[in-house]
């Protein structure tokens, strides 16, 4: 069991990977009253690079100098997915913390193996399931928690984004080596269905999907056989029925996740690109709610730091996951912080989302 640390100083933090992610996490961990100590990278040029870019003060030359610091309370791992069950086993095995990108891993052998680890350790595991962190999300999810959206009928949710729209766009999430057998849905129908599960307290229970490559070649991947778009027709626990519409080649999209639920007395609907709004939909009269601390329900006012009229977005969602993340290393149990749990449960359902696309069988979670 990992100790948690009894000193009041900043906890210092570390990063494995250089790219995009590196700079959202460092920022956040800094935000959030970390300290960033150091990061390393594909290589030691990579890792000096990375470092000097993010204002880390130490580019190690590999992940063993990383581990062997002892300044190092907590490991953000961002590489690409293939590498994310050997370097968590492997910060594990050191005794620190963790957070891991998603997808945790890309089986879900490899997932539930982690989260194992995570428990036999002792340590705080997290995975960055971030827009649960937008306060108009946790209003949300106060309203169907307290009954004021009635018992849900149907569930409709997007994430679409256009930035591999083209054949010549490429990443090495395009390719099955480094990405693991799905992408787009993976990447990001995986937050969708955290988003919906975690906004209803509602599972679903099982699944029909259909997936497509609009691009079998892509530059510099050559041939592809993950997918580009899904669509998944699913229920829940409750007899609530759901469709939900996942893509990276939809021309305009940048990053819009959405997700509309309708209760008997209720909906409400949450965009990701307009994180200070909510929607409530009655019969009667309908309202665009915006975030507004006098009238929030508790836990939406908590992560509602600053006053109304000052938009909030996405780096301070993920500050609010990172000092979220940090408090339980300090041994508090924040309210919905994403752990190693929902990473599994997010690898079990992208897995049923292949299988059925695979098979045109409906697949029960
Ligand atoms: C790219 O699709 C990406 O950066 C995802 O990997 C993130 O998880 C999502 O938040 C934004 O889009």
């Amino acid at each position: 069991m990992t100790a948690a640390p009894t000193s009041t100083a900043p906890l210092g933090i570390a990063l494995i990977g250089g790219g995009f992610m590196a700079d959202v996490h460092s920022r956040a961990a800094r935000a959030a009253g970390a300290r960033v100590i150091g990061l390393t990278s594909s290589t030691p040029e990579r890792s000096r690079q990375a470092a000097e870019r993010i204002g880390a003060e130490t580019a190690y030359e590999n992940v063993d100098a990383l581990l062997a610091d002892d300044r190092v309370d907590v490991v953000h791992v961002v590489t690409p997915n293939d590498t994310h069950h050997a370097l968590t086993v492997r910060v594990l095995d050191a005794g620190k913390h963790v957070v891991t990108e998603k997808p945790l891993a890309t089986t879900v052998g490899e997932a539930i193996d982690l989260q194992a680890r995570a428990k036999g350790a002792g340590t705080v595991a997290t995975v960055p399931f971030v827009y649960r962190f937008h306060p108009m999300v946790r209003e949300a999810r106060a309203r169907v928690a307290s009954g004021q959206v009635g018992p849900l009928f149907s569930v409709q949710g997007a994430y679409l984004q256009d930035w591999l729209l083209g054949s010549a766009d490429d990443n090495w999430r395009v390719s099955t080596e480094a990405g693991g057998a799905s992408r787009a849905f993976a990447d990001i129908g995986s937050h969708l269905c955290d988003l919906l599960e975690f906004v209803t307290a509602d599972r679903l229970v099982r699944l029909q999907a259909v997936t497509r490559t609009v691009h079998p070649e892509r530059a510099s991947t050559g041939r592809v056989a993950t997918e580009d778009l899904a669509g998944v027709l699913a229920e829940t626990a409750s007899g609530a029925v759901v469709s939900l519409l996942v893509s990276q080649v939809a021309p305009g999209r940048k990053n819009g996740l959405v997700l509309e639920v309708h209760g008997a007395s209720e909906s409400l609907r949450f965009e990701q690109e307009r994180p200070e709004e909510l929607w409530i939909g009655r019969r009667t009269a309908s309202e665009r709610h915006l975030r507004n601390t006098d009238e929030l329900h508790p836990d939406a006012a908590r992560l509602s730091v600053l006053p109304p009229g000052h938009p909030l977005g996405y780096q301070d969602a993920f500050t609010a996951f990172a000092a979220d993340t940090y408090a339980a290393v300090r041994g508090a149990t924040p309210e919905g912080l994403p752990v190693f749990a929902d990473g599994v449960r997010a690898t079990r359902i992208t897995d049923a989302v292949l299988a059925s696309a695979r098979t045109g069988e409906w697949i029960a979670l």
